[in-house]
């Protein structure tokens, strides 16, 4: 019985000493259900890391991180819907002529080729009973004569039933050739102009006011209050206004 005190009293002593030695520990045996004291020794090295612990649960979303980088531009978007109509743009430039338009044309020359040809040989025949000299050409115009005298309505009158109309100048190479059938004749000329329907305003007979003018000196002037409304070209060429009733030498153009 003594022993198993002693035994215990021992065993508390060890016990308290190896509690207090710096260094020792009381290991406890569960196969030999024993208690063994232990020294210490240098606390070994740091083991190997362990395994690598089970995945842990996921944690929570951390803060937003910097905004990053722009990313590369993304492929091309679907074409949208058509825009709204455009202004409407300037005309484009004249087209060619077409083929039938270019055909058609070199027909109407031809025929107006035929024409001339036709006019000229009848104003031959016409002026075979004419004196030499009662025609004088400016451009495509013929102007013929056959020295008759009349009064502005009248010429008007013989000129139309000829198949044309009163000699009137346009422009100077015009006024040239009629001047070149008056000087036949001692007579001033009448020409296709009159200012009956507004004083001072000079009309061609389709009531167009005229372009090209060659008046003289002074002229027109409704000479000592007498209603000249009618023009004649002088022997200069120039015109003066004058009576319509005065007779004048008649010269048509074609
Ligand atoms: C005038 C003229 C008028 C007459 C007169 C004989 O000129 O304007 O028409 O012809 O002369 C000076
Ligand atoms: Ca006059």
């Amino acid at each position: 019985m003594w022993n198993i005190q002693i035994v215990k009293v021992l065993g508390v002593l060890l016990l308290h000493v190896a509690l207090v030695t710096p260094g020792t520990q009381v290991c406890y045996d569960s196969n030999e259900n024993a208690y063994s004291i232990i020294t210490c020794g240098a606390p070994g090295k740091n083991g190997t890391n362990g395994i690598d612990g089970k995945r842990g649960e996921k944690g929570e979303t951390g803060p937003a991180g910097p905004q990053g980088f722009p990313g590369l531009q993304g492929p091309a978007g679907l074409a949208g819907p058509p825009g709204p109509r455009g202004e409407q743009g300037p005309s484009g430039a004249k087209g060619e002529r077409g083929d039938s338009a270019n055909s058609a044309l070199e027909d109407l020359k031809k025929k107006i080729l035929d024409l001339d040809t036709q006019i000229k040989s009848a104003l031959d025949s016409q002026n075979k009973g004419l004196p030499k000299g009662r025609r004088a050409i400016a451009g495509d115009k013929v102007y013929v004569t056959s020295g008759a005298v009349a009064t502005y309505d009248e010429a008007i009158t013989i000129c139309k039933t000829a198949g044309g109309q009163l000699a009137v100048p346009l422009n100077s190479a015009e006024n040239n050739a009629i001047l070149a059938l008056r000087n036949k004749y001692a007579l001033n000329a009448v020409l296709g102009m009159n200012d009956k329907q507004t004083q001072g305003i000079f009309q061609y007979l389709i009531n167009m006011i005229i372009s090209y003018q060659n008046w003289d000196y002074g002229e027109p002037n409704n000479h000592r209050g007498m209603n000249e409304d009618c023009v004649e070209i002088l022997s200069s060429g120039k015109w003066n206004d004058y009576p319509c009733e005065m007779p004048k030498v008649v010269i048509c153009e074609f």
